[in-house]
C-alpha cells in the first residue's frame, strides 16, 4: 500500500480555491484546489487553469488527476516545487502496461526498445559515488516507482481525490509580485517571468517526469534521513521515465552525474532526442529530472524572464514514452534568453517501503 510521501499540517486552514472545469469527456482532467495560508488571488488561479487546461487540450487519457495548489517560501531562487503521490510496481508490469497503452510511433519504438525480463539492467552510483553495472537483480532492478498521475495514464487505478492528491505543486511567493499571470498574444513581458509556463513545467513533473536518480543525489549525503545506510540496491527509486535515460546504445544510465551526459532516448540509446541534467548535488547542478539545455523547453530547470512557453516536441515525446497518450502536437522550436531562477521539483521525496 502506498502512502502518499506529502503530508501537510493539519493545523493549516485550508482555502479552497476554484476547481478547474472539466473539459469533455475522454480527456485528461485535472481538478486543483488553493489549499494555501493566503488563498491564492483571482488572476493566479485563473493562470494555472490556463496551465491546466494546456495539459488537458495535449493529451487525450480518460483519467482525473487531482492537485494541490499554494504560494509557499521556496527560497531565493527557486519559482516552483512539486511533490507527488508515489505508485510501486514491477518493472516487468511496468513493460506491459506500456505495451498495452501504445498508441504512437513514439510507444512502439519505446516498447520496442525496453529490456527484457523481470529486472532491469543499468550504471548506477553506489554510497561511495563510484558507478558500477547494476544487473544484480535486487529491487532497485525490479520495480520502479511512477507519479500516481502517471500511474493512472496506464490505466492502473490510484486511490487519489482532492484530500490525498496526485501532487502538491508550490509557488514561491518571493516571486509573486515578479510573475505575469497572463499572456498578451502569448507574451509576458520582458521583465517578468511567465507563472503558466512555471505552472505547465510543475504540473509536467506531476504527469511523470520524474527521475529516481535525484533520489539517490540526495540520499548520498543523507543517508540515515533516506534509509539507505545499507546502500540503493533494496530501494524502488526509479520512475518511468527513467527507462529512456541512456548514455550510449544499449546503455542505461541511471547514475548520478553522468559522463558521457545522459540523453532521452526512446531508441535503446541508438538517438539522443535531448540531454538530461545528471543532479543538483552530485551531478551538473540541476535536479535529473530535467531536460539539460538553455533552450524554451518546458522541462529545461530554468524559465527564462519575458518568455512564455509551451511543451517541446521533446517535452511531448517523454510524456508519450512512459504512457501519456497525445493528441496531435507540433510545437515550434525557440530560441532562447537569459536564465532566472530554478525550477526544483522536488521529486526526490521518497517512501519507505514496509
Ligand atoms: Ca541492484
Ligand atoms: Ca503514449
Ligand atoms: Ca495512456
Amino acid at each position: 500500500m502506498s502512502a502518499p510521501l506529502y503530508r501537510r499540517s493539519t493545523a493549516l486552514a485550508l482555502a479552497f480555491g476554484l476547481v478547474g472545469l472539466a473539459p469533455s469527456a475522454q480527456a485528461l482532467n485535472i481538478l486543483f484546489k488553493d489549499i494555501g495560508a493566503t488563498p491564492m488571488s483571482g488572476q493566479q488561479l485563473s493562470a494555472f487553469q490556463s496551465a491546466a487546461s494546456y495539459w488537458q487540450s495535449k493529451l487525450t487519457d480518460n483519467v482525473t488527476v487531482y492537485v494541490n495548489v499554494s504560494f509557499a517560501d521556496l527560497g531565493s531562487s527557486t519559482l516552483g516545487s512539486t511533490t507527488w503521490a508515489p505508485y510501486s510496481l514491477a518493472y516487468g508490469d511496468l513493460r506491459s502496461r506500456l505495451a498495452a497503452d501504445a498508441k504512437s510511433a513514439t510507444d512502439a519504438t519505446a516498447i520496442g526498445h525496453l529490456q527484457t525480463g523481470p529486472a532491469l539492467s543499468f550504471i548506477a552510483t553506489q554510497p561511495n559515488l563510484t558507478t558500477r553495472l547494476d544487473n544484480d537483480g535486487s529491487l532497485n532492478n525490479t520495480e520502479l516507482k511512477l507519479t500516481s498521475a502517471n500511474a493512472k495514464a496506464l490505466g492502473l487505478a490510484t486511490p487519489t481525490d482532492a484530500s490525498s492528491p496526485d501532487a502538491v505543486i508550490r509557488f514561491a511567493s518571493n516571486f509573486a509580485s515578479s510573475f505575469a499571470y497572463a499572456r498578451t498574444n502569448g507574451q509576458v513581458p520582458a521583465d517578468k517571468i511567465d507563472f503558466i509556463t512555471v505552472a505547465e513545467h510543475e504540473i509536467g513533473h506531476a504527469l511523470g517526469f520524474v527521475s529516481g536518480v535525484d533520489s539517490i543525489d540526495f540520499c548520498l549525503d543523507h543517508a540515515a534521513q533516506c534509509g539507505t545506510t545499507n546502500g540503493f540496491e533494496n530501494e524502488v527509486s526509479y520512475s518511468a521515465l527513467d527507462l529512456f535515460r541512456y548514455s550510449a546504445p544499449n546503455t542505461l544510465n541511471l547514475a548520478v552525474g553522468g559522463n558521457p551526459k545522459p540523453y532521452f532516448s526512446v531508441d535503446g540509446g541508438a538517438t539522443s532526442v535531448l540531454s538530461f541534467s545528471t543532479g543538483q548535488y552530485h551531478g551538473d547542478g540541476n535536479q535529473a529530472d530535467h531536460f539539460s539545455t538553455n533552450a524554451n523547453i518546458l522541462m529545461a530547470p530554468f524559465v527564462h524572464k519575458g518568455q512564455s512557453y509551451d511543451a517541446s516536441t521533446a517535452d511531448l515525446m517523454a510524456l508519450d514514452a512512459i504512457g501519456w497518450n497525445l493528441t496531435a502536437a507540433v510545437p515550434e522550436p525557440q530560441s532562447y534568453a537569459l536564465l532566472l531562477g530554478g525550477l526544483a521539483a522536488i521529486g526526490w521525496a521518497r517512501r519507505r517501503r514496509r
